[in-house]
């Protein structure tokens, strides 16, 4: 028994994108690639040492082989205190909770989110730092860059103890515990919820809920609080079991990859309210009947009324959203006379204005919503807080967003993905956009006039870090914006995403369709773009 050093290469891909590396399992599995980099991630994190570090997964294929790598690795590197989730599992905002509410210095999650699952799919390993946030860009720069010149990792002997049991093992000095990867969670959206008045609800008669899984690990939290907590009847929640290729399903909560959810809220007796999250738990998709809840409507419809619910009933400090993320929380931010903050996309970008109480609420339009109670965005947290204002306002879904558009105007609001095309065009296509900024502004495209074009930056308000080249936006005269950006968690190729959006303040036009009311946007990005004759595609694979 022992720990040993292990002589290793460096990996030249090994630098984390919008939300950790994600690779291909088959690449995880090449000896020495998952050591190398959680070895780098210890060297550069010399503060974990005699700490405590939280790890868990999304329970997809491979989570437990790499468990049983990371916690030998992480006992030969002095840590002091493993938290484990029973199996192997926490949902990424169970694990952001569990770093918090038990001072750990940090936490490992093993998961690839939204992406499919399986010996042939996709595999991530993120780092979050002592505020349960993901790692900012210093972090993992600095860990990218010590994976291109290590020599070697550690790792202890010997087997990695039962993750199905609870309770306290040791592997040389460091305990290790597998805890209840539900409860703690749990406890916290009690205390930010009035649990009492959806359970009522729930036992009216008149309500009626899905919630689907994906087969991913929103399942057994769903139970837990859902069926179990808040009394929603059995079979509640579908799709339940976490699956480690999530039944060959793509967990990524969308109306493209959800179509039979959708189904079920269609109709005049269609469901009052349907959700769904995706594989590591921190999206959600909000229905209701007859009604889908685009991410950045849900983000301002939340934040207008946050003071019905326990845990916000004080206010909210201030909103944050990523960039492409409509501008519709702006609205409400005005009306209540706090900061809104625009930031690049990506969750760490979130942590400096939450750790410094500048916001309560922010989201970004890639289904993510999240607050001050973790620093993740938290998938089944948003699907409480709507229940809560359904519960409140005795309104149906429909009716709470249409009173929104009302007061606020409406925000049409559309993401076009074009993934897996060749990466050498993707990125002749952004610069040949990047090329054509200096001469945008006042040109007419369309029958619209460009009053900015720029490419993202963004200066962190809070230490002063900056981000460059985050995204092209075009603005028009009327408010309008397209936005051109290349996704940084895919594994195959380059997907680009075209970001559309156009404000209506007129309460007559609100009933448009999104596609009619956004159809003279998408041809200008095509042609501004030339999207078809640089990608080869006439039309995006996802519309969301
Ligand atoms: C996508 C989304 C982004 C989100 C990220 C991680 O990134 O656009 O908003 O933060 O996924 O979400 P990109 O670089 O592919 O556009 V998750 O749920 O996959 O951790
Ligand atoms: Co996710």
């Amino acid at each position: 028994m022992g720990s040993h050093a292990i002589s290793t290469h460096p990996f030249s891909d090994q630098r984390p994108g919008t939300s950790g590396l994600r690779k291909k399992v088959r690449v995880f599995q090449q000896p020495h690639y998952l050591e190398n980099f959680v070895q780098s991630l210890f060297d550069t994190q010399p503060g974990l040492r005699g700490e405590t570090l939280v790890l868990g997964g999304d329970g997809r294929f491979y989570n437990r082989e790499a468990i049983a790598i990371i916690l030998r690795m992480a006992a030969a590197n002095g840590i002091a205190r493993a938290l484990v989730g029973r199996g192997g599992l926490l949902s990424t905002p169970a694990a952001s909770c569990l770093i918090r509410k038990f001072r750990a210095q940090g936490g490992i999650i093993l998961s690839a989110s939204h992406n499919p699952g399986g010996p042939e799919e996709d595999f991530g390993i993120k780092f979050n730092v002592t505020n349960g946030g993901p790692a900012p860009e210093a972090v993992t720069e600095a860990l990218y860059a010590r994976t291109r010149e290590i020599e070697r990792y550690l790792i202890a002997d010997g087997a990695p103890p039962d993750l199905d049991q609870l309770g306290t093992s040791r592997i040389e000095a460091m305990s290790v515990e597998v805890i209840d990867p539900v409860k703690d969670y749990a406890d916290l959206m009690e205390s930010l919820f009035d649990f009492p008045a959806i359970h009522q609800m729930f036992n009216s008669g008149l309500f009626d809920m899905r919630f689907d899984a994906m087969h991913a690990i929103t399942g057994p939290y769903a139970l837990e609080i859902l069926e179990h907590r808040l009394g929603a009847r059995p079979g509640t929640v579908i799709n339940g079991q976490p699956k480690p290729d999530f039944g060959g399903g793509h967990p990524d909560p969308n109306l493209a990859h959800a179509p039979e959810l959708v189904r079920m809220t269609l109709g005049p007796s269609g469901l009052n309210f349907a959700a769904a999250s995706d594989g590591d738990g921190d999206r959600n998709m909000i229905l209701g009947r007859n009604i889908f809840v685009t991410p950045s409507d849900s983000l301002a419809i939340l934040a207008a009324n946050a003071h019905l619910t326990p845990g916000y009933r004080n206010g909210i400090a201030g909103i944050a959203r990523s960039m492409p993320t409509s501008g519709a929380a702006d609205r409400v931010a005005e009306q209540l006379g706090i900061e809104v903050y625009e930031t690049p996309t990506g969750w760490k970008f979130f942590g400096n204005l939450l750790d410094a109480k500048r916001i309560t609420l922010c989201g970004e339009e890639s289904f993510g919503t999240g607050s001050d109670h973790v620093r993740e965005k938290d998938g089944l947290w948003a699907v409480l807080f709507w229940l809560n204002l359904l519960a409140a306002k005795k309104q149906s879904v429909e009716q709470i967003v249409q009173d929104h558009w009302r007061r606020y105007g409406r925000n049409f609001y559309t993401r076009h993905d074009y993934e897996g095309i060749d990466g050498a065009a993707a990125a002749g296509l952004i610069e040949h956009l990047r090329a054509q900024l200096p001469t945008l502004p006042g040109t007419l495209l369309g029958d619209r006039r460009v009053t900015y074009a720029d490419d993202f930056s963004y200066t962190d308000p809070v230490d002063g870090s900056q981000s460059n080249r985050q995204g092209i936006r075009v603005g028009f005269e009327d408010g309008s914006r397209i936005i051109f950006r290349l996704s940084g968690t895919g594994t195959q190729g380059a997907t680009l995403r075209v970001y559309l959006e156009r404000f209506e303040p007129d309460p007559n036009q609100h009933a448009l369709e999104t596609h009619a009311a956004l159809a003279d946007l998408v041809r200008v990005a095509r042609e501004l773009g030339e999207i078809p004759e640089r990608t080869g595609r006439a039309a995006p694979d996802v519309i969301t």
